[in-house]
């Protein structure tokens, strides 16, 4: 039956809008005949995959360049941060160690905001990311409103 086809962890399922759709329909399906647990694990599998080249669970990972912490009192857990750019990449992990939602934007010297951010929705939460950063100083920021507190400085080098 379909669902075989989704396994955890498999790399080379992307999530994508024939797969979201596919898996609907197996959903439906898979709900008639009660097989309750293979379609949480499909479900799962699903989520696993979201957010192609980033990781997130609870842990940093170990090729990251700079954490980034989100802590109680709206703030960052420093306000300068310093990582090494390798190939024009910087590997950041944002964490939120608060009890309120963030997010981690991160704005260049000429005030353009880069493409990549980081969600951070819940405590626990963390998530690497890759964000293309060329030697410079850069502005990291939660744009939520009432957390414009949380502005630091990422000196890359
Ligand atoms: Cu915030």
């Amino acid at each position: 039956m379909g669902v075989v086809g989704i396994r955890r962890g498999t790399p080379a399922l992307r999530p994508t809008v024939g797969l979201y759709f596919q898996s609907h329909r197996l959903y439906n399906r898979i709900m008639t005949k009660r097989l309750v647990l293979p379609a949480l694990l499909a479900a799962l599998a699903v989520l696993a995959s979201c957010g192609g080249g980033s990781s997130s669970g609870g842990t940093v990972p170990a090729d990251t360049d700079v954490t980034i912490t989100a802590v109680d009192g709206i703030a960052w857990s420093a306000k300068d941060y310093t990582a090494t750019s390798t190939d024009g990449k910087v590997k950041i992990a944002g964490e939120n160690a608060s009890s309120l939602p963030h997010n981690l934007h991160v704005i260049d010297a000429d005030g353009v905001e880069n493409p990549t951010f980081i969600d951070l929705p819940t405590k626990g939460t963390i998530e690497a990311k890759e964000f293309s950063l060329t030697p410079g100083t850069y502005t990291v920021l939660c744009k939520i409103p009432g957390h414009g507190n949380m502005k630091a400085t990422l000196t890359v080098s």
